[in-house]
C-alpha cells in the first residue's frame, strides 16, 4: 500500500465501538474483471471490525462473462457473510443497489464501486458518524488505485469536496475557507456540496425517508447529482470524513455504454434545479430534446419532504459555484456577421487543463458545449463549460485571443465591449475582434485589429443553428 495522507489524529483515535450501528456492505456489479471484484470483497473482510459488518451484499446486474457465473458463486460461498443476488435484468447501478439494499439487514446501507480496496479504519468513521447525526450521508476519502498497475497510489493531497459545473458534471474543488472555519478539527467531517456517488454509508431508515433513488435512472450516471441535492434540499448533511479512506480504480473506459447519463442528468435538474435548469439547458442544448420519462413522483416526493428550493442550495452549500447570468441575446454561439457559419471555439487542452489553447473559429454546431460563451454585465466573455471557468483574455503584445481564469472583478484584459453595432472592442488594447483565415486550409481565427467598418469584425449571440 502506497502513502496515505491520513491525518495523524486518524491514526491516534480510538474508537469505541460496541454502541455503533451494524452495516450492510452493497456492491453492484455488471461485467467486472474477477481480480478487482474480489479485491473489493476481501478487503472489507479484512478491514472490517467483526462486530460492525452485517453482511456483504453483491448483487450482479446481469453480467454475461462467465467468470462471473459459477465461478463467482463457488468462489463466494466459501466467504462468510457475503450473499450474491443476481438480477433477472439489466437494472443500472441505481436498481441494482436497491435490490441489494431491499435485502439488507443492517441498519447501516455502505454502498461501494466493485473495483475498490477499503484501507484499515475505513468504517469505524463512517459509522460513528451516523450513529451520533443519523441524517448524514457519510462518504470516505475515495483514493486512487491506478488503472493500468492497479497499485494503490494513496490520496495525491489534502481530500477534496465534490461540486459540479452548469454542464451538470462533477468537479472536485478544494476544500473552501469557511469550511475549514467550520470545521472543530482537522479530523472533522468536511461538508460536500456532491458526492462522487460510488462510496458513501447512510442510515437505512433515513435513505428510505428520503426517498432512496429514482428508479427511473438508467445504466450510470446523474443519480449521484440528484442524491446530493436531495440530501441537502431535504434536511440531510452529506459528508466526506478524512479518517476514511477507500481505493477505486478510476475507470479510463467502462465495460458498458453511458448513454443514459444524458436522461438521468435531465432527471435531476427537472425536479431538483427549479429556474437554474435553464442554465444547464444552455450549456447542453441536447439535454432540453432529451426524453426523460415521468418525473411526477419524485416532484410529489419533493412536496411531501417540504425540501428547500435549489437557490437556497446554491447560496447556503454552494457559495463557490458562480451563477451565470445568462442574459437573453448574449450567450450560446458567438457568430460573425460576415463569416455566418463560423463561430467562437475553444477546446481546451484537456478536461482538467482548461488554460493553454487559442480560440478559434470554427463551423457553428449549435451544440453548446466548446462553442458556448456567455457575455457578462462586467463585459466579460466566459467560456462556461467548466470549473474553474475561464475567460477569454488577451496576453500582452499578442493579438491572439487565448483563455485565463476569470476573476470576481474582471481584469483590464479580459474585458470586450460588444457594441450596438455588433463590434467587440478590446478595451485594454482598443482593437476590434476580427474573423481571419484561410479558405483553402480551413482555419480562422479571432485576431485583435485596427478597428473599421467591416462585418468582419462585427459579432452576435445566438443559441441555434437556425
Ligand atoms: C462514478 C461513481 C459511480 C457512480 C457514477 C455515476 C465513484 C467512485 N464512482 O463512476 O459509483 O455514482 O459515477 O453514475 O464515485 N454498475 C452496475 N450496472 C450498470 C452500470 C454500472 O451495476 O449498468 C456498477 C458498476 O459495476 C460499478 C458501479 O455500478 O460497481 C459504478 O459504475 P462505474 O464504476 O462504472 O462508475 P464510475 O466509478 O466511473
Ligand atoms: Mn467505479
Amino acid at each position: 500500500m502506497g502513502a496515505l495522507r491520513t491525518p495523524r489524529k486518524c491514526m491516534e483515535k480510538k474508537y469505541d465501538y460496541e454502541n455503533f450501528p451494524r452495516t450492510s456492505v452493497v456492491i453492484a456489479f455488471y461485467n467486472e474483471a474477477w481480480s478487482t471484484l474480489l479485491r473489493t470483497v476481501y478487503s472489507v473482510l479484512e478491514t472490517s471490525p467483526d462486530s460492525l459488518l452485517e453482511e456483504v451484499i453483491l448483487v450482479d446486474d446481469y453480467s454475461d462473462r462467465e467468470h462471473l457465473k459459477e465461478p463467482l458463486a463457488t468462489e463466494l460461498s466459501r466467504l462468510p457473510k457475503v450473499r450474491l443476488i443476481r438480477a433477472n435484468k439489466r437494472e443500472g447501478l441505481v436498481r441494482a443497489r436497491l435490490l441489494g439494499a431491499s435485502t439488507a439487514r443492517g441498519d447501516v446501507l455502505t454502498f461501494l464501486d466493485c473495483h475498490c480496496e477499503c484501507h484499515e479504519g475505513w468504517l469505524e468513521p463512517l459509522l460513528e458518524r451516523i450513529h451520533s447525526e443519523p441524517s448524514a450521508v457519510v462518504c470516505p476519502v475515495i483514493d486512487v488505485i491506478d488503472w493500468d498497475t492497479f497499485e494503490y497510489l494513496g490520496n495525491a493531497g489534502e481530500p477534496q469536496i465534490g461540486g459540479f459545473d452548469w454542464r451538470l458534471v462533477f468537479t472536485w474543488h478544494t476544500v473552501p475557507e469557511r469550511e475549514r472555519i467550520r470545521m472543530k478539527s482537522p479530523i472533522d467531517v468536511i461538508r460536500s456540496p456532491t458526492m462522487a456517488g460510488g462510496l458513501f454509508a447512510v442510515s437505512k431508515r433515513y435513505f428510505e425517508y428520503l426517498g432512496s433513488y429514482d428508479t427511473g435512472m438508467e445504466v450510470w450516471g446523474g443519480e449521484n447529482l440528484e442524491f446530493s441535492f436531495r440530501i441537502w434540499q431535504c434536511g440531510g448533511t452529506l459528508e466526506t470524513h478524512p479518517c476514511s479512506h477507500v481505493g477505486h480504480v478510476f475507470p479510463k473506459n467502462a465495460p458498458y455504454s453511458r448513454n443514459k447519463a444524458l436522461a438521468n442528468t435531465v432527471r435531476a435538474a427537472e425536479v431538483w434545479m427549479d429556474g437554474y435548469k435553464e442554465l444547464y439547458y444552455h450549456r447542453n442544448p441536447a439535454a432540453r430534446l432529451e426524453s426523460y420519462g415521468d418525473v411526477t413522483e419524485r416532484r410529489q416526493l419533493r412536496e411531501k419532504l417540504q425540501c428547500k428550493d435549489f437557490k437556497w442550495y446554491l447560496d447556503t452549500i454552494f457559495p463557490e459555484l458562480h451563477v451565470p447570468e445568462d442574459r437573453p441575446g448574449f450567450f450560446g454561439m458567438l457568430q460573425n456577421e460576415e463569416l455566418k457559419a463560423l463561430c467562437f471555439d475553444y477546446n481546451p487542452p484537456s478536461e482538467s487543463q482548461i488554460l493553454g489553447n487559442f480560440v478559434l473559429l470554427y463551423r457553428c454546431h449549435g451544440r453548446g458545449q466548446n462553442q458556448f460563451f456567455e457575455y457578462t454585465s462586467q463585459n466579460e466573455i466566459r467560456y462556461n463549460a467548466q470549473q474553474p471557468e475561464a475567460c477569454v483574455s488577451v496576453t500582452s503584445g499578442s493579438d491572439l485571443l487565448t483563455m485565463d481564469f476569470c476573476m470576481d472583478t474582471a481584469p483590464q484584459d479580459q474585458k470586450f465591449l460588444l457594441q450596438e453595432d455588433g463590434t467587440l472592442f478590446h478595451v485594454q488594447t482598443k482593437k476590434c475582434v476580427q474573423a481571419e483565415g484561410d479558405v483553402v486550409t480551413d482555419s480562422f481565427m479571432p485576431l485583435l485589429r485596427d478597428c473599421m467598418d467591416s462585418k468582419l469584425q462585427k459579432w452576435f449571440f445566438r443559441e441555434r443553428v437556425l
